[in-house]
């Protein structure tokens, strides 16, 4: 018997196809109930199901022109984007707008000037950055501030250091960060943290080998990772601690077999998508995840994506080096 003829794919292997579709029909069933709780931040949805849809290949799949139309109808006057028509803009969605645009290579339909003084208006004095006009201040802003910059090659236009000193600010004695001075080390604030001295040349301010000490910890029985210590793993943190320990050179310190089976094992191979853990419920975020986390750990097929910019590695190129 030729194992090869059979379609159907096999619990062990990823079910690229199946993904594929759950993720489309995840865009196009707009009164379903996961649409309809994710109203609000359907631009943040567009931007995990498109870029799982790159990392798999299959990009052509869907319309461009009429979701880059629909995303800058999601523009406010400030500059800034909200999640979805007539919302108000955060710096949240400004990111995804931005990512999209780039994947589909479409950022010259951008007013950059005007994108940019959104996000240079929410630095404060200390270096911080505010999530939006009510003044939040988490270091996941100053990660989206410096990586929607950098994309939009506008860097020059905020004080660079200041947002590294206020980022070093929030590291912690184990070598993690938090999302405030004082806060615990949580996986998705060191991605952040991490992210931003990545972008902006400063790993130096990080203790490699005592954060990737704190990171490979994060590895539980199951080969899942955790995102702090006594907690579940979660498919998620396949890339919040993944892509952080790529960043610092330090992923040969996890079992990467054991991470790989946890990801494929939390898949529906009846009808697509990937959960938090096995045998939950798949949605669009985890679908990303696990894609991502499998591309991070080199899984064949996929294509190549960046830890920093959390975009495939061909758009990175193409948007600093031109294609
Ligand atoms: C472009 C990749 C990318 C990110 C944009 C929004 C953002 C920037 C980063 C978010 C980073 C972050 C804080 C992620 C953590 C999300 C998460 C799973 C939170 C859950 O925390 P708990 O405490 O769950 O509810 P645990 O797993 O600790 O039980
Ligand atoms: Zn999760």
């Amino acid at each position: 018997m030729n194992c090869h003829m059979n379609t159907n794919v096999q619990m062990g292997e990823l079910a690229v196809d199946k993904h594929v579709k759950y993720i489309i029909s995840v865009e196009k069933k707009k009164d379903s109930f996961e649409s309809v709780v994710m109203e609000h931040l359907r631009l943040n949805g567009a931007y995990w199901g498109l870029t799982t849809l790159d990392l798999l290949g299959k990009l052509d799949a869907v319309d461009k022109e009429e979701v880059s139309s629909w995303i800058m109808k999601c523009q406010n006057e400030s500059g800034g984007f909200a999640g979805n028509i007539g919302h108000d803009p955060h710096l949240l969605y400004t990111l995804s707008a931005v990512q999209v645009l780039a994947l589909f290579d479409k950022l010259d339909i951008l007013d950059i000037d005007k994108v940019t003084n959104y996000i240079v208006g929410l630095q404060n004095e200390d270096g911080s950055f505010s999530g939006d006009m009510w003044g939040e201040v988490d270091t996941r802003f100053s990660y989206i501030a410096i990586c929607c910059l950098s994309i939009l090659r506008q860097l020059d236009r905020i004080n660079v250091d200041k947002v590294v000193n206020y980022i070093v600010s929030c590291k912690n004695l184990d070598g993690g960060f938090g999302c405030t001075p004082g806060g615990e080390s949580h996986a998705g604030q060191i991605f952040c943290c991490v992210g931003a001295l990545a972008i902006t040349g400063a790993l130096h301010h990080v203790d490699k080998d005592l954060l990737g000490w704190w990171l490979c910890e994060r590895q539980v029985k199951s080969g899942g990772l955790n995102g702090r210590p006594e907690k579940l793993p979660d498919v998620c943190y396949s890339w919040w601690v993944l892509s952080s320990l790529i960043m610092i050179d330090r992923v040969h310190w996890i079992n990467k077999d054991k991470l790989v089976k946890f990801i494929l094992d939390s898949q529906d191979m009846e009808n697509g998508g990937i959960s938090d853990r096995p045998d939950d419920a798949v949605d669009v975020f985890h679908t990303y995840f696990g894609v991502a986390g499998l591309s991070l750990l080199e899984y064949p097929g996929l294509k190549a994506v960046d830890p920093a910019y959390a975009l495939p590695v061909d758009v990175v190129n193409r948007i600093f080096f031109g294609n």
